[in-house]
């Protein structure tokens, strides 16, 4: 067995994986990334595309904005469809100036990876079987196989940074850990097709046939979504049928201004609120989905990644450089707090957009009618559009 030592072990190379590795780099300190995926299939999933400005400019802390500012695109507002109408929200106006940044999940890892690359990191891809150990007492250490040869890392601690179905959360003592969710009765199908976008800004849409999302990647690349049934399969939807009935869930201008194309990627995936309380086990700590799921209806899942990471990486640069815990011990705390707030907010707006089948919860036509009177008042109050711009731009962090 081969053994070696680092001071953090950082399980996962999805964003908030590599982000911590990079922010802790530049603090100085050494970590060792290890994914149990290659790097190609960690770059074919493709997922979140809204960024918030305090996520951009924590990329920019971690040296790795500059092809994001080159490429991608500062939205100042989105709209909301309803009624055969389309009424903006002027996130600009509202929140005193602030944006968000249309730039692909993909992008980020990519330029993420780029960077841990060129600054000669340790990263392990393609870790099999990887096993955290005696994180409960102060010397833990991580195991994995790669090519049959089993290694093991002696650690100060080590970040969970290994999504929803990881191992690290799944490590837990059942005793520990408090679990909370909600898993909601429908999924979103998602396509990408190099079409130019069918507005300038986001169309979210509630219309009686289901949600509908009109996103995009680029000027020339878009990336749209479909309330569909959780028992669908992707092979039921051809790009004929997805693009009719996207149509039908727009209003007559979107719809006539709709540019259909083969579709290069298409998926679905589920909706779930989900928390795991506390946050830190000892010298383990989660981050991202390893912790927690909203629903993608807010757009809050990579931004909530990156503000647990930005609350970890500065915890452990106090610890190292300061010699003080006041910053890991606090970090459950502060993490779950803005976490909490992303999920109400997710869940709002996912209950405020979707069509409920029958039998789950506000359902029918007075869910439908509760919906309708909510978006007409959210649209005619300044102070209601006010809400929903600030928590969508993304909400002051705790210092
Ligand atoms: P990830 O991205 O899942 O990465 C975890 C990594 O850990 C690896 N792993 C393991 N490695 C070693 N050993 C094991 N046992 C392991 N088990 C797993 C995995 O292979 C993987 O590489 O989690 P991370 O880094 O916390 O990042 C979270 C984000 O990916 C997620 O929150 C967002 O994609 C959510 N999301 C959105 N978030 C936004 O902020 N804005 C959006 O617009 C947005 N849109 C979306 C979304 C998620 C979606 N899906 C597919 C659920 C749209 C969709 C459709
Ligand atoms: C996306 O572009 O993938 C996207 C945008 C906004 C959301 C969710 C997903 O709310």
């Amino acid at each position: 067995m081969n053994t070696d030592r680092t001071q953090v072990v950082i399980i996962g190379a999805g964003p908030s994986g590599l982000l911590l590795g990079q922010l802790l780099h530049r603090a100085g300190i050494a970590n060792v990334v290890l994914e149990q995926r290659s790097p190609e299939y960690v770059l074919g999933r493709i997922r979140a595309g809204v960024l918030e400005q305090v996520t951009t400019d924590l990329l920019d802390e971690a040296g790795v904005g500059a092809r994001m500012h080159a490429e991608g695109l500062v939205h100042d507002g989105f709209e909301l469809c309803f009624g055969g109408a389309r009424h903006r929200i002027d996130l600009k106006g509202l929140t005193g100036g602030r944006t968000v940044m249309v730039y692909g999940q993909t992008e980020v890892t990519r330029d993420l990876m780029d960077a841990r690359q060129a600054a000669g990191l340790p990263t392990v891809y393609e870790a099999e079987q990887v096993r955290l150990h005696d994180f409960d007492g102060r010397q833990p250490s991580v195991s994995y196989l790669k090519g049959g040869v089993e290694h093991r890392i002696a650690c100060d601690f080590i970040a969970g940074c290994d999504g929803f179905h990881g191992v690290s959360r799944a490590s837990v003592p059942a005793r520990s850990i408090e679990l909370f969710e909600r898993v909601y009765p429908f999924g979103w199908l998602g396509i990408l097709a190099d079409v130019p976008p069918v507005a300038d800004e986001l169309i979210y849409s509630n219309h009686e046939r289901g949600f509908a999302l009109c996103s995009m990647r680029s000027r020339t690349r878009v990336r749209h979504y479909l309330q569909c049934s959780l028992e669908d399969q992707v092979e039921q939807w051809d790009d004929a049928r997805f693009w009719d009935e996207l149509r039908r869930r727009l209003d007559p201008q979107a719809a006539e201004t709709l540019v259909t194309g083969p579709s290069i990627e298409k998926s679905i995936a589920p909706l779930r609120s989900f928390v795991a309380e506390p946050m830190r086990f000892g010298r383990l700590f989660l981050a991202g989905d390893a912790a927690h799921i909203v629903p993608p209806t807010g757009a809050k899942g990579l931004n909530l990644a990156a503000a647990d990471v930005r609350y970890l990486s500065r915890a452990l640069a106090e610890f190292y450089l300061e010699r003080s815990e006041a910053g890991i011990d606090d970090y459950s705390r502060k993490a779950l707090r803005r976490v909490w707030k992303a999920e109400r907010f997710s869940w709002y707006l996912t209950s405020l957009l979707h069509r409920f089948p029958a039998g789950s919860g506000d359902t029918g036509a007075v869910g439908h009618r509760m919906q309708t009177a909510e978006l007409d008042y959210l649209v005619h109050s300044n102070a209601a559009m006010t809400s929903l711009a600030e928590n969508y731009v993304g909400l002051p962090f705790e210092e």
